[in-house]
């Protein structure tokens, strides 16, 4: 009796029920070794990938808060007079203000996130400072189907998903949430998208690859997650940050390396490492232009316009839907 007792606490069934728990148990019995890389946003991920935004070497966010910046004017004129902007994974609200500022025939702002306190606090802030617009929050995972608030039902909808998260998926992937949002928002809709684009490797790496290792932190507070969430005991101290282009693929890789031979316990899985053995931890795809319109295209979407930086290292894309 005591022995099955004990297993049952072992094996903390409650845990390993969770997504996070099977995803991590699946990934790391997986060959080769892999996490998905949504569980990097914890509190701590989330605001260490606020600190990489702002890294002289991390040019994505500051390419496409120049492309908004610039061509608001052209963007706004997407927007219908009483539109409802329906935002894809909102996070903190820098992007989209450039957007509502520019374009004040936005009636509604629905911002769709996963972490409500952001999304709450954001959605408060943005109707102190809008007092006309009304901000009606979705807490949803955007990548399933979700409800729309019903206030939007009628009105012109015009999705926005920037920073170039649809280069976090598999390019299969990003089709399929690429007509996935296209349901969501229905007939005559216009998506807003950031993706990044294909450039010099040295780039690329400089930007996954900071001289202040906060992208190596980021990577390794996955360990952390795993340790905090799942009473693992990884030491992070014994992995190691690893980004490099992928040319063949036209993607970043992440990958966290161990640099020994170890053996961690994992929800009573004993996950074994040879010296050098990476966790595969994301994929960021770069595109060209006429690549992701292709991509577009296959998802039921016509680019109808694309703006880039005076660099070209970065692209916005209207798309509309086709009928
Ligand atoms: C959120 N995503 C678009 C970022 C990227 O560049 O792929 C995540 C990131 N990973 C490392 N640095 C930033």
């Amino acid at each position: 009796m005591a022995a099955q007792t004990q297993a049952v606490l072992r094996y903390e069934p409650a845990e390993i029920e969770s997504p996070f728990a099977r995803d991590v148990v699946a990934g790391l019995t997986a060959r080769p070794k892999r996490l998905p890389p949504k569980y990097f946003y914890d509190d701590a991920g989330a605001r260490l990938f606020e600190e990489i935004t702002a890294l002289p070497e991390y040019y994505p966010t500051r390419c496409e808060l120049a492309i908004l910046r610039e061509r608001a004017d052209e963007i706004a004129g997407f927007f219908p007079d009483g539109s409802a902007l329906i935002e894809f994974g909102s996070g903190s609200s820098r992007k989209v203000r450039i957007v509502l500022a520019a374009a004040p025939t936005i009636a509604t702002y629905v911002p769709v996130d996963i972490s409500s306190q952001m999304l709450l606090q954001e959605a408060d802030e943005l109707r102190r400072d809008y007092p006309r617009l009304s901000v009606l929050p979705v807490e949803a995972d955007f990548t399933h189907p979700f409800v729309l608030p019903a206030a939007v039902a009628d009105a012109a909808r015009i999705g926005f998903f920037p920073g170039s998260t649809i280069g976090n998926f598999e390019p299969r992937e990003a089709s399929a949430l690429l007509r996935h949002a296209g349901r969501m928002l229905g007939a005559n809709a216009t998506l807003i998208i950031g993706v990044d684009l294909e450039k010099e490797a040295s780039i690329l790496h400089a930007a996954y690859n900071d001289a202040a290792r906060v992208t190596a932190k980021f990577n390794l507070n996955l360990l952390t997650r795993i340790n905090r969430e799942l009473d693992a005991k990884f030491n992070p101290a014994c992995f190691e940050h690893h980004a490099f282009f992928n040319r063949d693929r036209s993607r970043i890789e992440m990958h966290l390396a161990s640099l020994k031979r170890q053996r961690i316990k994992v929800c009573g899985e004993c996950i074994e490492f040879r010296a050098g053995e990476t966790i595969h931890t994301e994929n960021s795809y770069k595109y060209s232009i006429d690549s992701f319109r292709a991509l577009a295209r296959g998802a039921g979407w016509a680019p109808t316009a694309v703006w880039t930086d005076a660099d070209n290292y970065f692209s916005v894309h209207a798309l509309t839907l086709q009928g």
